[in-house]
């Protein structure tokens, strides 16, 4: 499972202080943890960026180019020009950069698709269509075809093309969630050899801190399992990496074994592979969401 760091981030207060001063060093510093911590993408938060992204989006690629020029680059904002004017000046990188997202809305795939085509950008094919968020899985892939289908006639091969379902809080509609497993599966029937990501801290939106790593982590294992090719994920939850890296091959059984309807007894297990089987219960919708989930 490739990772993509999720923290050079505009809402964090220390990062987006740092866009508005141009201030290069807690950026530089963010970007080599990120490398250290095993991050195979670094993802450029800037938000809307509606006023100043044309100049701040080649200025933060630059900065992290400077000190980080192994690792490609995400270029995530809704500013279709800041993300033209970070392409002009990226320094090539042995993978393509990945534009972060085109939406499945003719207005903007129609300017975005070429943008991809002249840069050799990969991209991120959002399932955000002209009503918003899917309702189903079905909608999901009616939304991929139109927009992959729109790629493949620019001559965008399936390959260069990351698609998103698009993940959900799961203590507002458990039943998203599980629409994104079902979605997951079908993407290799209805897009042979395209790319996947998501982001993963999506699902934990809302329910208390201290439980977001659990709730991450789970869906990870749970997405994979139905060919997630990568997650936009928190550097710091070195947890979370470990088992992307495929270093907890113990909580990975569990979950799968869950998934399956064959989790091990309980009694036999330790808290932490315990909390593990509880949670995929709960995003599958087989026990109602609470924020006190682990304690019942
Ligand atoms: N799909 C795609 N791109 C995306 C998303 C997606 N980009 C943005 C977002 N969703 C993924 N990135 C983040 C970044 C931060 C957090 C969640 C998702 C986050 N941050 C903490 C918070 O808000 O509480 C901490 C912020 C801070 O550092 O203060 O949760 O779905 N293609």
């Amino acid at each position: 499972m490739l990772c993509l760091g999720e923290s050079l981030n505009v809402m964090s207060k220390k990062i987006g202080g740092a866009f508005k001063a141009r201030d290069p060093k807690p950026i530089q510093e963010e970007a080599l943890f990120q490398k250290e911590k095993g991050m195979d993408y670094i993802d450029i938060n800037l938000g809307p960026a509606k006023k100043d992204g044309i100049e701040l989006m080649p200025w933060v690629i630059q900065t992290v180019q400077e000190v980080v020029d192994d690792i490609p680059l995400v270029l995530d904002t809704s500013n279709i020009d800041a993300i033209e004017a970070g392409l002009k000046v990226y320094k090539p990188t042995e993978k393509a950069p990945l534009i972060n997202s085109i939406m499945c809305r003719t207005e903007r795939y129609e300017k975005m698709i070429p943008l991809a085509a002249e840069y050799n950008a990969d991209f991120i094919a959002l399932m955000w269509g002209p009503d918003g968020l899917p309702r189903d899985e079905n909608e999901r892939a009616a939304l991929c075809v139109e927009l992959l289908y729109a790629a493949n006639e620019a001559g965008i091969e399936n390959e260069r093309i990351w698609v998103d379902g698009i993940v959900t809080p799961v203590n507002i509609q458990q039943q998203q969630c599980v629409s994104l497993l079902e979605f997951q599966k079908m993407i290799q029937d209805i897009a042979p050899g395209a790319k996947s990501t998501c982001g993963l801290s999506n699902i934990s939106n809302g329910p208390p801190v201290h439980l977001r790593p659990i709730l991450n982590s789970t869906y990870m294992v749970m997405l994979e399992r139905y060919g997630m090719y990568s997650v936009i994920s928190d550097p710091l939850d070195d947890k979370l990496t470990d088992i992307a890296k495929g270093k907890r091959q113990d909580i990975v059984d569990v979950v799968l074994a869950t998934m399956d309807g064959n989790a091990p007894d309980i009694s036999s297990l330790s808290k932490e592979l315990v909390d593990y089987v509880k949670t995929v219960d709960v995003i599958l919708g087989r026990t109602l969401y609470s924020d006190s989930w682990l304690e019942l």
